[in-house]
């Protein structure tokens, strides 16, 4: 059965999940990624969407609130849709302002949301910090993979720290800033595999720094774009009854759209 534990999602062994990062307002996107996932027609089948799913990255047509909207409908009516927090959802909760190649990516969503609900905007922008802070960090499978936006995180005891890790709030708070915007270069290979040991997993999945498709690093971390990518669009079709001793076993479930 799927559990909730504080801020991890822990998901059984039985059935697949899709595992999507990245989406950043692209409702075309989302929206065959939730076709791919309602093909399975399984109630063991699962989809985790590993944050970002909201601001777009550019000029293009940001359609996070629709994203939002739907994603709440899911949330409520199956237990087999899973969103995790990105660095961007963050920033509307700590109410930071998020630059892109020079864009204020957060004027442009609230440009949006005046134009969309005019007066009643920054109520929206409440509302949809309250939806937010009540979503999971990160996600564990039973065959030992660990899902978020980002990471690892350097200094970590054991999954204790990932299930408390918003009790100290999201503002300074070091462990949720690194799980959430940590790149390649900001850890070693050493803290990989300390992370990976204390938190009892063999490899993770991650989203945020955008790659053509996908890229392995040491074996054990797999950088996903499922949508706002250097390129190719890839997803993991996550087997949750494999055993998976490293990256390369998730290599063969990866898909494009
Ligand atoms: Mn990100």
């Amino acid at each position: 059965m799927v559990q909730l534990n504080g801020s991890l999602l822990e998901l059984p062994r039985k059935g697949k999940a899709i595992i999507v990062t990245d989406i950043h307002g692209n409702l075309d996107d989302f929206n065959k990624y939730i076709d791919i996932w309602e093909d399975f027609r399984s109630k063991d089948h699962h989809i985790v969407i590993t944050g970002d799913f909201m601001h777009a990255m550019g000029l293009e047509n940001d359609e996070s609130v629709e994203i939002i909207n739907t994603a709440k409908d899911y949330l409520k009516n199956s237990e087999n849709f899973h969103l995790l927090l990105g660095n961007h959802e963050w920033s509307i909760i700590t109410r930071m302002v998020l630059f892109k190649g020079g864009e204020n990516i957060t004027l442009n969503f609230e440009r949006k949301l005046k134009d969309k609900f005019g007066g009643d905007w920054r109520k929206k922008i409440d509302e949809c910090s309250i939806f937010l802070e009540k979503l999971p960090i990160a996600a564990r499978t039973y065959n030992k993979v660990f899902i978020s936006h980002s990471g690892p995180l350097k200094d970590i005891k054991s999954i204790d720290d990932i299930i408390h890790i918003t009790d100290a709030g999201y503002l300074d708070n070091k462990p949720l800033y690194e799980l959430l915007w940590n790149r390649c270069g900001d850890y070693k290979k050493k803290d990989l595999d300390s992370f990976l040991k204390k938190i009892d997993c063999n490899s993770m999945i991650v989203g945020h720094t955008p790659v053509d498709g996908y890229k392995l690093i040491e074996k054990k971390l797999l950088v996903v774009s499922s949508s706002y990518s250097k390129g190719k669009k890839a997803y993991v079709e996550l087997d949750l009854e494999k055993n998976i001793k490293d990256g390369t076993d998730l290599l063969k479930m990866i898909k494009y759209i």
